[in-house]
């Protein structure tokens, strides 16, 4: 009996480890303040026929309206309660995109934000999405409903009542983070609070969590609230399936808080993992691509198994959370392709791609102005729908880099090259690298200021494969460079420095 509890406990534990894409789906895509609507379409018209395994969508509870400045998208990260309804719709529309994109077998997952309420200065009134009364100064949230009492404030020993040193693991979980309204999660209240907010998500149908803030909460407050989380909704998943969490922690090292405190509860975000790949892009420090030929573990990343990797977030792109200048977003869309190409191509971790919008970057003295601008929007501060173009890209502000040729062919290169190890190694000792994944797949970089001429052991098997950077299959031709594979596994690739994209990739789905 007790061996059994054991063995159903270590069962449920690792469960939130697992993405529960369905099988042969391996990525996931941020589509960064989407009404549910288009989300609802994308997942049928486009990410399901392309191979994506899920979408983390912006939080859907109801938070605080700002209006000054006007709409930042960051007040989404501002609850006033757990109702469904937000910028990106309704709970009716969120039912239904969570319904649609499950029955074509993209799930989805939630940005939770559990760790606060709105900031102090929040005010009092109806200025909420679906206008639900609140006052922050008297911590009064009457349909959750939480009182000061589910506060942190006596806890927290900092005179300004916010975190001011990220040295104090104290601080940091019980006071303020930016003047954010600090919940009790010790209380058994507050809790259940937050796990029926997580439950109702779960009953509706989604396969797991994005956790806000998680440096911001003690791991066995943690526990005790994901301890309650509903199994997933048999609808579409297994019984006894858990819902996958991914926690956000930044940890590039040198602070009192590690993310190895929350690596036995689920994933955890891997911030070295863009901050070091957009170095090695753009070769600042001396980096060079063939240092990453023990790239994951070897470059003191988290354990493959529990990291959640990304080139770039919500926050990072726009100078928020951790990185910096390192970044590499879509405002440099050339070493964006290659980090998130060779993100897609590795081995390492659970990937996640960014879907941004545009908005008026305006960078003075190393940091953005406009950093707070909310999606595109009407003047009534509603957000605008995703129009597709003729060409399949997106239009009015939304930039879907999930949409581009090349990041879209190397999720589907993840998924055909799914378990196979990384192989057939190839570096010129500067910023020229290859690699592939077993049989299944290979890609070539050219990084450096001259041309890439070689001849490579790919160990695919012999035949004409098609360019999914430059092109892709289409029917029986390559819409862009092919690749002749010998009997032998070796073939020659040449990529010019100038090339718009200097990288090829391969794969066993793109063979002729
Ligand atoms: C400001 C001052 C405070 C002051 C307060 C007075 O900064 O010092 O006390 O006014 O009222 C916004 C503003 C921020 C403001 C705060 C409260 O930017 O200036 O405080 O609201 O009014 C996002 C944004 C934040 C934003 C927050 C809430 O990034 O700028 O704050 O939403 O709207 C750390 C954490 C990590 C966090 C990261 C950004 O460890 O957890 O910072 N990342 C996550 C999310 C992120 C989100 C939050 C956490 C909070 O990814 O998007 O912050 O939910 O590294
Ligand atoms: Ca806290």
């Amino acid at each position: 009996m007790k061996l059994l509890i054991l063995v159903a406990l270590f069962g449920l534990s690792l469960a939130q480890h697992n993405p529960n894409t369905k099988h042969g789906r391996t990525s996931i895509v941020h589509l960064f303040e989407w009404r549910w609507a288009d989300i609802a379409e994308e997942c049928e018209r486009f990410l399901a026929p392309n191979g994506f395994g899920g979408v983390q969508i912006s939080p859907p509870h109801e938070s605080i309206v700002l209006n000054n400045p006007w709409r930042p998208w960051w007040e989404r990260y501002q609850p006033i309660s757990y109702n469904l309804c937000s910028r990106s719709g309704t709970e009716n529309e969120l039912r239904d995109m969570i319904t649609r994109c499950n029955n074509v077998g993209v799930y989805i997952y939630v940005d939770a934000i559990i760790n606060h309420m709105c900031g102090a200065g929040g005010g009092e009134g109806t200025h909420s999405n679906c206008g639900t009364y609140f006052s922050a100064g008297k911590k009064d949230f009457p349909s959750v409903p939480y009182s000061h009492w589910d506060f942190n404030d006596n806890k927290c020993k900092t005179g300004s009542g916010n975190i001011e040193n990220y040295g104090d693991p104290y601080q940091v979980r019980d006071c303020r983070l930016v003047s954010l309204l600090d919940l009790a999660l010790e209380k058994d209240y507050v809790r259940g609070k937050v796990a029926d907010y997580m439950n109702n998500l779960t009953d509706m149908g989604v396969a797991g969590f994005r956790v806000d803030a998680c440096k911001h909460m003690w791991p066995g407050d943690l526990s005790a609230v994901y301890g309650r989380l509903h199994n997933l909704n048999t609808n579409w998943f297994a019984k006894g399936s858990r819902p996958f969490i991914f926690q956000e922690v930044i940890d590039l090292g040198g602070e009192s808080i590690k993310a190895s405190e929350y690596f036995h509860l689920g994933r955890v975000t891997e911030f070295k993992y863009g901050a070091k790949l957009g170095g090695v892009i753009r070769k600042w420090n001396g980096e060079k691509l063939s240092y990453t030929k023990n790239w994951g573990e070897g470059w003191g990343f988290m354990p493959d198994d529990k990291a959640l990797v990304f080139v770039d977030n919500h926050d990072n792109q726009r100078g928020h959370g951790a990185g910096g200048a390192a970044i590499v977003t879509f405002w440099d869309p050339r070493m964006h392709k290659m980090a998130v190409a060779y993100m897609l191509a590795h081995p390492y971790g659970v990937t996640r791609v960014m879907s941004s919008f545009r908005w008026n970057r305006n960078i003075v003295n190393g940091k953005d102005t406009n950093d707070w601008m909310g999606p595109p929007s009407h003047s009534d501060g509603s957000t605008k729908p995703v129009p597709i173009n003729p060409d399949q890209t997106c239009g009015d502000g939304w930039v879907c880099e999930h949409r581009w040729r090349q990041i879209k062919n190397m999720v589907i290169f993840r998924n055909v090259v799914n378990g196979q190890p990384h192989s057939n190694w190839w570096d010129n000792q500067n910023n020229q690298v290859a690699f592939g994944r077993g049989n299944r797949g290979f890609i070539v970089f050219n990084n450096d200021d001259w041309n890439l001429d070689v001849t490579l052991n790919t160990g695919m098997p012999g035949g004409t494969y098609c360019d999914v950077i430059s092109g892709q299959k289409d029917g029986d031709r390559c819409t862009g460079k092919q690749i002749t594979v010998g009997g032998d596994g070796r073939a020659h690739f040449k990529i010019s420095n100038q090339d718009e994209d200097p990288f090829v990739a391969i794969h066993a789905d793109s063979k002729l």
